[in-house]
């Protein structure tokens, strides 16, 4: 079913999420209900503590060529073990931070390991889009948002805009 996401600021997009200890069905059907979200905002990218649940676990598809079948990926416990001295710049976006995007620098390729759904370990080098989106989830799971790469000056003006728009959306609701 579809979750609803956190808007920024929220003390909930900032925890340090806890890992998984031992994979469940409830957290399989967490992880397919985030893919149900990520693919209805549209993103190419979701992680637990955006839906408000402090779980180390991700969803993404950075498919982006029509006619390329989808390539939805749940990583449980996600870390980068590894990653290129070169680095690519790309514009970001956010699903908990709507309407905004900035050019944001990191590794161009990283080695990621993970558990899957089955509970099994994953290791794989992850390059172009992906290898951002995958970056950019991770932080997400430290606390961490794409705005904080941003100068303090430019982060003030995101989060003044995402504050009205949040008291925008909630007198709308009311
Ligand atoms: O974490 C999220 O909020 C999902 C992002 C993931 C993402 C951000 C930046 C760069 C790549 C992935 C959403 O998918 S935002 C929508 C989007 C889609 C493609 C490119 C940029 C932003
Ligand atoms: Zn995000």
């Amino acid at each position: 079913m579809l979750r609803p996401i956190l808007i920024h600021p929220d003390p909930r997009l900032k925890k340090l999420a806890d890992p998984v200890t031992d994979l469940s069905d409830d957290l399989r059907a967490v992880a397919s209900d985030m893919l149900e979200t990520m693919y209805d905002a549209p993103g190419i990218g979701l992680a637990a503590p955006q839906i408000g649940l402090s779980k180390r676990l991700i969803v993404l598809d950075c498919v982006k060529a029509e006619g390329e079948a989808p390539r939805p990926l749940a990583m449980f416990n996600p870390e980068v073990i590894a990653s290129s001295d070169e680095t690519s710049v790309y514009e970001e976006g956010c699903l908990s931070i709507p309407e905004i995007y900035a050019e944001v620098t990191r590794p161009a390729e990283v080695e990621v390991r993970w558990m899957d759904l089955d509970g099994k370990e994953n290791q794989e080098v992850f390059t172009g889009l992906w290898a951002t989106c995958v970056q950019h989830e991770i932080d997400h799971l430290d606390g961490k948002l794409f705005i904080d790469y941003l100068k303090p000056l430019k982060r003030q003006m995101i989060t003044r805009k995402m504050v009205k728009l949040k008291r925008e959306r909630a007198r709308e609701k009311a």
